[in-house]
């Protein structure tokens, strides 16, 4: 039975929830016979696939984490032959090595769909121009977008990040009337249509769909104000499919509908595990109900939130999550790129000349976000010589670039000067006000 028969965007929750069990039900089967990993986890717990008789069973599962996902590196999690998978993407891991996942032709086919989707609970239509400046590559966020604007039918523009001023003659040039991009960024890039005398009210934007970092309010309304348009979130993480997992509709802007016909979602205490009461905060995890390649069940995302069950005006059922405010883990996100403290400690670490005694110091100039490492030269390599620690902190700076796809200013500071902490290192000190 094809999947987009019906409008699942606003059926009533009985016809909903009926289809997530079926859905959940083929997944748990399909998994528990295809990936070693969740066979033994349940097999561990004692649970078969025909235990779970309601929606409710799925809290008998375990969860899964990024830990899992590590260990399984790189194709293990994968529930269909290397043969099926057409499309592969990768996100940070907590260490050197990133967690990696994989899309059939259906996967990819269900992804246009939700982003196409997507794209339109924002406003836009076939008839739209999509400047689309997430980055392309291995990042969801470029290749996601891309496939959605295309499923509309709307003409894509397919500029990716950086690049700002070509960005910005490109938009008086080409006129797309909808943008694409990472929220920090796009305010970049506002400043500096600014400096070149452009403004944002002579060009043609009705909406503009931003994601992939946590934004407030506040940023909402000065990006609202600065580049006349309507400004819509959008979320989603590569483990569980990339950008479309959930997003806001324009009549509203309050919440993100979650696309609850493909991924089931729950709130848990992040200590306990156990589920929060409705309404309250906590941690989202996601399981997906109709991905081929990747399936993910009680995917632990660490990001936290709560959910809005109060029915939406524009007339769609699938429940709303809060903007995410944070998250229970020490991931920064740079400029749209994800970044575990431990992924620079191994690049340090590379270094024989440095001590293990780092922090990691991140400002927010202008809009945009800047990356400071400070590191502890070791006593031996310790000396007068600014020409050659220059050098090495270009090497580190470069290292981490190659590594992490970040620009970071690395700081040479001499022999304990960074604070010892009593309990846990303090690594990272965050100044950006979101
Ligand atoms: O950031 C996918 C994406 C691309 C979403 C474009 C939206 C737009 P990852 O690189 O795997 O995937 O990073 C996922 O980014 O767990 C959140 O912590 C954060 N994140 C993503 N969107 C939002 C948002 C993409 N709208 C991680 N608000 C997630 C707050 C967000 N945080």
């Amino acid at each position: 039975m094809p999947i987009y028969d019906i409008d699942y965007e606003t059926m009533p929750r009985e016809g909903l929830e009926a289809i997530q069990l079926r859905r959940l039900q083929t997944t748990i089967e399909r998994i528990y016979a295809t990936v070693p990993f969740y066979k033994e986890t349940y097999d561990k717990a004692g649970i078969k696939p025909s235990d779970i008789k309601r929606l409710d069973d799925l809290r008998r599962l375990p969860f899964t984490t990024k830990q899992d996902l590590r260990d399984n590196y790189p194709y293990r999690m994968f529930a269909v032959p290397m043969e099926q998978v057409i499309r592969i993407h990768a996100s940070s891991g907590t260490t050197g090595k990133p967690t990696v996942v994989g899309y059939t032709k259906r996967d990819i086919n269900t992804w246009a769909d939700l982003m196409a989707r997507s794209m339109a609970a924002a406003g836009a239509t076939a008839g739209d121009i999509i400047h689309n400046a997430w980055g392309y590559g291995l990042f969801t966020g470029g290749l996601g977008a891309h496939y959605g604007a295309e499923r509309l039918g709307a003409s894509v523009i397919p500029v990716s990040g950086g690049n700002t001023k070509r960005q910005i003659t490109i938009m008086q040039d080409f006129k797309p009337t909808i943008l694409c991009g990472t929220p920090s960024y796009i305010l970049h890039l506002a400043e500096v249509a600014l400096e070149m005398g452009v403004d944002f009210k002579n060009l043609s934007f009705k909406s503009g769909i931003f994601g992939a970092e946590p934004w407030t309010e506040k940023m909402r309304h000065e990006l609202e104000t600065k580049l006349n348009l309507k400004a819509v979130d959008i979320y989603g993480l590569s483990e569980v499919m990339g950008p479309g997992v959930s997003v806001e509709c324009v009549e509203e802007q309050k919440g993100l509908h979650i696309a609850e016909d493909h991924f089931i979602v729950e709130i848990v205490d992040p200590d306990t595990l156990e589920p929060v009461p409705p309404g309250d905060p906590g941690e989202i995890v996601f399981t997906t109900i109709t991905k081929e390649a990747f399936p993910v069940i009680r995917y632990r995302t660490k990001d936290i939130t709560s959910l809005n069950p109060v029915p939406c005006t524009c007339g769609r059922t699938h429940i709303r999550m809060n903007k995410p405010t944070g998250r229970t883990d020490d991931m920064l996100i740079i400029r749209g790129v994800n970044v575990f403290p431990s992924q620079i400690e191994s690049v340090l670490m590379e270094s024989r000349k440095v001590a293990p005694h780092y922090q990691l110091v991140v400002d927010r100039v202008g809009n945009l976000d800047t990356l400071t490492v400070k590191v502890e030269i070791d006593e031996a390599s310790f000396s007068d010589d600014i020409k050659g620690l220059q050098a090495m902190e270009g090497k580190i700076s470069h290292d981490i670039k190659e590594h992490l796809g970040v620009s970071a200013k690395v700081a040479l500071v001499e022999p304990k000067t960074i604070e010892r902490s009593q309990g846990k290192a303090v690594r990272v000190i965050d100044n950006r006000q979101f």
